[in-house]
């Protein structure tokens, strides 16, 4: 198992499962060889204990840079995870943002260009001493989830939300998790649920497909 790089315990891929991986152990195992095996509670048709990949299918991870330090080791997570799921690594376009509340409009027109099978979307805001925080945490959160409605297409939401640095901190690979890193599987899991259960093919490379 390849260490990731924000596991200080050295204890391999353990750090960077999500808090629900981590309370439903059963449900889900990493193989070294890309794949992760989806074992879903209730039996669903073509998913039940179905393998999942990143290959084949096209990522943009939409980042913002205020607070650049933490987003930075979210975008590294995303990445891993892509990596070890066996993405193509010229299948993932990375967009920088000035600052989260920008997040939703680019994830919009990356879904809307048809060139991504899933938009993943990092940022951290932390609490300050101004109703800033507020209003920013829940319009990103808000825009997030509209463009993923309107468009059809799966958007992750790998933005911290934090009271102080800290917990921003371990949130972003310190002792929570990489939110960057369950973002992604997170949509590797999805592109894969729809193609099995609503045979939504992967985007080719170099074509876009319009709005979905
Ligand atoms: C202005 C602002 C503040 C106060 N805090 C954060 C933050 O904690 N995290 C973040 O991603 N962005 C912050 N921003 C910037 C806004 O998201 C936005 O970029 C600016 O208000 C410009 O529209």
């Amino acid at each position: 198992m390849v260490p990731c790089s924000y596991d200080p315990r050295g204890t391999g891929c353990y750090h960077a499962l999500s808090s629900w991986q981590l309370a439903r152990p059963l449900l889900y195992s990493f193989r070294t060889s890309g794949q992760i095996n989806l074992r879903l509670e209730t039996s669903q048709a073509g998913t039940d204990q179905a393998t999942f990949s990143a290959r084949g299918f096209r990522f943009a991870i939409v980042a913002s840079r205020w607070n650049d330090a933490l987003v930075s080791r979210l975008i590294d997570g995303a990445r891993d995870a892509l990596a070890k799921l066996s993405a193509d690594q010229n299948a993932i376009e990375l967009f920088r943002v000035p600052g989260s509340f920008e997040i939703p409009l680019c994830a919009l027109k990356a879904a809307e260009s048809g060139r991504f099978d899933a938009v993943i979307c990092l940022g951290v805001i932390i609490r300050g001493e101004t109703p800033h925080f507020e209003y920013i945490a829940a319009e990103t959160t808000r825009g997030i989830g509209a463009a993923g409605l309107k468009t059809g297409v799966p958007l992750l939401f790998g933005v911290i939300t934090a009271e102080n640095e800290d917990q921003a901190n371990d949130r972003a690979g310190v002792k929570l998790g990489n939110k960057g890193f369950e973002a992604a599987t997170a949509a590797v899991e999805l592109v894969n649920l729809y193609r099995e259960a609503f045979g939504t093919e992967p985007r080719p490379v170099g074509v876009a497909r319009g709005r979905s």
